[in-house]
């Protein structure tokens, strides 16, 4: 058996979602959890139309599943969502006198992040990511003890007032530490801007890789420019944004590339916009390489995922060469059929690893950008 933490998986669904987008789900929550460095024991999933708004699963349920992560010595619930703060001070009061940790997806993805930044910048960002995620929580919480406190009688309203005046300090602490952060941040982005100039009066044009997390897109960089980056068989492996150079013969020019961190679904618009220093390459590129994992069954609505978050980043105008991805080990029926659904698209079947047809790719941005 293994020593890592283990997990139980929550998920609820609409009743009319597939069984397939269903298994989705719950293998790419398991994904997460593999790379954050955790162990699934069960996976429970619930039809219903919406979750229960105090305790995300019903009372019952509930119940069911304690009695289940005691038996299976689980150490944490993680639910395929994001919960309101409510849900989570509910279950935590169930749930961690047991020390059992229940965290909801956006709280892993964050921990994935704190484990895998190494730039200050990224740092920032996911602790302002934090704090707006937990913020709201933190408030609930200081509520529910006020609200404790001043149900009773007889030294109560005391209670209260020490309640209300903890969360006031609380309230500032986290207001002035967001403001710090965002100065700091504002420093570095004023500092990329300055490089971004200058690059733009040397003339260079700049093209960005984007993509679904795990997709290749560091891989495709480095097989591009040579330049070192961290390559990894896990989710966000990539945090910072790298840029490199590359020749194309073509137009007899450099041109410059970038890759930044990969997309899934389900991101909050406040952990996007904490991101938005280190996706700056993405949204002032001349190009988007959009590079798919066409390996990958699921590469239909991560493709959706993608196009849906450059939307919100005011990117979905931007010239986009469709880069599909680890075309080595790719039967040749899925190629015929993937070529024939996607031939609108007009995308370029690549290997990053094999550096496979990486010269009509070179061709296509020589294209756009020449
Ligand atoms: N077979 C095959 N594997 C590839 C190819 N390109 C990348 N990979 C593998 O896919 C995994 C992810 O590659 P990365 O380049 O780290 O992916 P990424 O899109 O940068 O991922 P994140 O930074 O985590 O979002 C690694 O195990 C790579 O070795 C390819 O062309 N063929
Ligand atoms: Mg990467």
């Amino acid at each position: 058996m293994s020593k890592l933490p283990k997990a139980i998986l929550v998920d609820i669904l609409p009743p009319n979602t597939t069984a397939e987008d269903s298994l989705a789900r719950l293998n790419e929550l398991e994904s997460l959890l593999v790379t954050y460095g955790g162990f699934v024991i069960v996976r429970k999933t619930q039809k219903k139309q919406v979750p229960d708004y105090r305790t995300y699963v019903g009372k019952g349920k509930v119940n069911e599943l304690l009695q289940d992560a005691l038996e299976l010595g689980a150490e944490f619930i993680i639910i395929n969502n994001l919960l309101k703060p409510q849900q989570l001070y509910n279950l935590e009061e169930v749930f961690q006198e047991h020390k059992i940790k229940v965290w909801d997806k956006v709280d892993l993805i964050l921990k994935i992040f704190s484990k895998h930044a190494t730039t200050k910048e990224a740092k920032l960002q996911i602790e302002l990511a934090r704090l707006r995620h937990l913020g709201p929580r933190i408030f609930k919480m200081g509520e529910e003890l006020m609200r404790q406190g001043g149900g009773g009688s007889g030294g109560g309203g005391a209670r209260r007032g020490q309640g209300e005046t903890n969360i006031e300090i609380m309230k500032r602490h986290i207001r002035t530490r967001e403001r710090k952060i965002k100065d700091d941040l504002k420093k570095i982005t004023k500092n990329q801007e300055g490089q971004r100039n200058k690059r733009h009066d040397q003339g260079f044009k700049t093209a960005a890789i984007v993509g679904y997390t795990n997709a290749g897109k560091s891989r495709l960089l480095q097989s591009l420019t040579n330049k070192k980056v961290k390559i990894k068989n896990e989710l966000f492996a990539t945090l910072d944004s790298r840029i490199g150079k590359v020749y194309l013969p073509d137009i007899q020019q450099s041109v410059l590339i970038s890759d930044t961190i990969g997309f899934i679904r389900d991101l909050p618009p406040e952990l996007i916009k904490a991101f938005h220093s280190t996706l700056a390459e993405t949204i002032y590129a001349d190009l988007l390489i959009h590079v798919i994992d066409c390996s990958d069954f699921e590469m239909d609505w991560k493709m959706k995922v993608v196009n849906e978050v450059l939307e919100k980043l005011g990117c979905s105008g931007k010239p986009t060469i469709y880069a599909f991805n680890k075309i080595d080990i790719l039967g040749p029926k899925r190629r015929e059929n993937i070529q024939k659904k996607y031939k609108h698209l007009n995308p370029v079947f690549i290997s990053a690893e094999q550096k496979i047809n990486l010269d009509i790719l070179k061709k296509g941005i020589a294209n756009i950008l020449g």
